[in-house]
């Protein structure tokens, strides 16, 4: 479809738009009004090429991919789609003919903060990659009212406000009532028996309205376009029958239930909690979206024989893992398939990407509350668990072994052993990652079923990250090398040749300068913060976990500052440490953390003796707007967690097309950024996850590095004493007692590669020529790239032809 509108059809649009849906002139209309306005007549753009794109893959029976998650980190929309569909120009120049600018508008415009970090952001990501490469693709999701928290330090304390987005971000949803589905939650289950039928019955559950919203990304250039579907929980018709049948209580039961189902997102990552509402969440996204693509499917088929054919379904984590036990309900209890058949074809349609092996974020439920909630489901988990300890007994596969892998154990229902029973195939996002579970967390399933498991490195949407967030280095790029580079991003290995150009390596320098400067202007005029262009950039920004150490970075700068007051004369680089990162809301520890950097900032900035050397900046509320503006300016870029324990890491590929260096250890995808750029071009530290686990099976105790460390030592004391004030002794006691993800082993090495960092800074022209390199290898790191792994291995998908999308 064709998306160009000249810049009168698109002042004729907004005109209208104003008067009609705002009622308010050109001239009275608000900067909100207009970011509305324009806004809407994306959508409308949108909709129309995803009805085209839809028809085009009906017709040609091109396979369907339906993404659950929990989460979709959309952040804003309006410049991403406006780039993609080529409307960007046009637009500003029709609105600054109103005496409006663009850039403006898109300060209007809420993050849509409907997940807590990498894994909801990959998802974002991927709906760009499908799009762009024009498969037909939905992803499902839950309509929040209230996204991530935002995040407000009071003296250096995290406090959590409510995230209410819709105000500016329910302009990009149009609501299908005519597609609501039914949920029942609770009630108990009648079975009766005749002589050869057998049916089961759900009685007095609780019925739950779900409204879906629509919501289109754009993928470049429009050629497909990715439909987002959203759930609102919602109890329309107060049930009159139950009210009039003086059913009274569960009539408001309902209206409750469906009033807080689909309130806010829970703002854990990589921990569950086991919270009811968190099981209804999630039942309540997989059984609306099951039911939706089963009506979609039924739609041009008599029969669901050919599902597998014709759909792949993914399960983004355990999360919506119950698509599993929810498919085989409709099929065993709607659709009147025997169990064998079903299971055969739910098998065969669904995939599962784990994301973690951090012991406290594997799902488990208790039995006793999904049998309450869920009546049904748990019937059907109890039969796979039967049926699952049949076949591996008749396999010969010992008892310890087994109880290990079935998805019911001790009076839990484990969500990760259900994902792998139930489907075809189980990936990792990274080598490493991917191996890991090969050889451990999921090791007993691999043994019996090799061919199940496989690896999908994460990908970044690099228009996004480098097009749109960084566009002066994309502008160089496309100098240099032209644009193919924004279709295929391997294409960036054409940069390669400029390695040793030292008027593009100079104009890199100057570009990065230019980031720096536009950052540290946003940063004045956000924060009231003043940091230096000259000084070099150092960022760690990502969720606040133990195992990603960013006391370890702190504890570090800590060191520093305690050397350069001895040291008042050496030659020191200047250096700006930033880092932004939320905490979950209920995990002390990692408060703590967030204290401690805040109050190292504050003693640091506030001492006049080094605060033109050093500098350290916790950016508030780090989201992926904030992002947008960090990450182009980092020169260097902090991936520093304890090898073995982060799944992938999608920052670190955001940093490196950015131009960033990684310091980092190898662990995630980290090792294959590596393998890309070599030895020379990343800065690399501490324990492989093999000798991490070879200290740990020897014990590892991190009193003898405060012992026999004197640097160390002594900034663990500094701590320990307090800084402004505030003490942290939880943090001192749980580094030299636990150490749980080995700081101190690591410290050293990582202090090592600091220093080096600084060496090659030195050299510009050396320092550039990594930047470039690092660039210049980044396509393998696309989202594009990851998407096609995904549909050669393992939904065995292929876009809709294009010569008949036309
Ligand atoms: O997923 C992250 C991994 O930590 C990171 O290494 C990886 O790059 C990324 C994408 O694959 N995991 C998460 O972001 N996890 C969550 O956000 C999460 C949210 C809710 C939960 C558990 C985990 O209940």
């Amino acid at each position: 479809m064709n998306y160009s509108l000249s810049v009168l059809q698109i002042k004729e649009a907004i005109r209208d738009k104003l008067s009609h849906t705002f009622g308010v002139s050109l001239q009275n209309a608000t900067n909100e009004e207009y970011y509305k306005a324009v806004a809407l007549i994306v959508r409308e753009l949108m909709a129309k090429g995803r009805a085209e794109f839809q028809q085009n893959a009906v017709r040609t029976e091109t396979k369907r991919i339906y993404y659950l998650c929990m989460e979709f980190l959309l952040g804003r929309s309006l410049k991403n789609n406006l780039y993609n569909l080529g409307l960007e120009d046009n637009m500003r120049e029709a609105l600054s003919e109103f005496g409006i600018k663009l850039d403006h508008l898109y300060d209007q415009e809420p993050d849509a903060g409907l997940g807590n970090g990498g894994l909801g952001r990959l998802a974002a990501c991927f709906l760009d990659g499908l799009a762009t490469q024009g498969y037909p693709a939905m992803g499902y999701s839950l309509r929040y009212e209230y996204g991530l928290f935002k995040q407000k330090l009071v003296d250096g304390w995290q406090t959590e406000l409510p995230d209410f987005w819709l105000p500016g971000g329910a302009v990009w949803m149009q609501a299908v009532p005519d597609n609501s589905v039914e949920v029942h939650f609770d009630g108990h289950i009648e079975e009766k028996w005749n002589d050869q039928y057998h049916s089961v019955k759900h009685k007095d559950y609780t019925t739950v309205t779900a409204v879906p919203y629509d919501l289109y990304v754009s993928g470049k250039d429009g050629r497909g376009i990715s439909l987002l579907r959203v759930w609102k929980a919602e109890n329309n018709a107060f049930d009159m029958n139950l009210f009039g049948g003086g059913n009274y209580m569960r009539a408001m039961e309902q209206q409750t239930m469906a009033e807080v189902i689909t309130k806010v997102l829970y703002p854990e990552d990589d921990h569950a909690e086991g919270k009811l509402l968190r099981l209804t969440q999630q039942y309540f996204l997989v059984s609306a979206s099951v039911q939706d693509i089963i009506r979609r499917h039924l739609f041009a088929h008599s029969n669901l024989d050919d599902l597998p054919k014709l759909v792949a379904i993914h399960l983004n984590d355990t999360h919506p893992v119950l698509a599993i036990p929810e498919m085989m309900r409709v099929m065993l209890d709607e659709c009147g398939y025997d169990w064998e058949s079903a299971w055969g074809i739910v098998k065969e349609t669904v995939a599962y990407t784990n994301h973690t092996v951090m012991s406290e974020a594997l799902e488990t439920w208790k039995c006793d509350l999904v049998k309450m909630r869920l009546p049904r489901i748990y019937q059907i988990i109890e039969e796979i668990n039967r049926r699952f300890w049949e076949e591996m007994k008749y396999k010969g596969v010992d008892y310890g072994k087994i109880a290990r892998m079935a998805p019911i154990s001790d009076g839990f229902v484990r969500m990760a052993n259900l994902a792998v029973i139930g489907s075809h195939s189980v990936n990792g996002v990274s080598a490493l990652h991917s191996d890991i579970l090969k050889e451990d967390l999921f090791h007993d399933f691999y043994v019996e079923e090799p061919a199940k498991f496989t690896n999908v490195t994460n990908g970044i949407a690099h228009r996004r990250w480098l097009c749109q967030s960084n566009p002066k280095l994309s502008g160089l790029i496309t100098e240099l090398i032209g644009t193919d580079y924004i279709y295929d991003a391997d294409k960036l290995s054409d940069l390669l040749k400029y390695q040793d150009d030292s008027s593009v390596l100079e104009r890199l320098e100057r570009i990065k300068h230019e980031n720096k400067e536009r950052l540290a202007e946003h940063l004045k005029r956000t924060q009231g913060l003043v940091v230096d262009p000259d000084s070099i950039f150092d960022v760690q920004v990502k969720r606040l976990h133990e195992y990603k150490r960013q006391h370890m970075n702190a504890l570090s700068i800590l060191a520093t500052y305690q050397w350069l007051l001895d040291n008042p004369n050496a030659d020191f680089a200047p250096r700006t440490w930033f880092f932004g990162a939320k905490a979950a809301p209920g995990y002390y520890f990692a408060k703590q953390i967030i204290q401690f950097i805040s109050a190292l900032a504050d003693t640091i900035n506030n001492d006049q003796r080094v605060n033109s050397k050093m500098k350290v900046v916790f950016v508030e509320n780090y989201c992926v707007t904030w992002a947008e503006t960090l990450i182009p300016a980092a020169e260097i870029s902090e991936q520093i967690s304890l090898a073995g324990t982060e799944a992938s890491g999608t920052s670190n590929m955001k940093f490196m097309i950015n131009g960033a260096v990684t310091l980092g250890t190898l662990d995630g995808a980290n090792v294959e950024i590596h393998e890309t750029v070599g030895d020379e071009n990343i800065l690399l530290f501490g324990m492989t996850a093999s000798q991490v686990e070879e200290v740990k099976r020897s014990g590892y105790n991190p009193m003898q590095h405060y012992q026999h460390d004197q640097q160390i030592r002594r900034a663990l004391d500094a701590l320990n004493q307090g800084i402004k004030g505030k003490n942290f002794h939880d943090i001192y006691r749980a580094i030299i007692q636990q150490d749980r993800y080995m700081a101190l082993a690591d410290f050293q090495s990582y202090r090592a590669a600091q220093d080096r960092a600084v060496a090659l800074y030195h050299d510009k022209r050396l320092w550039n020529r990594m930047s470039l390199i690092n660039i210049a290898g980044a396509g393998r790191f696309a989202a594009d790239r990851a998407i096609r792994d995904y549909a050669g291995n393992i939904w065995h998908g292929s876009p809709v032809p294009p010569e008949k999308n036309l």
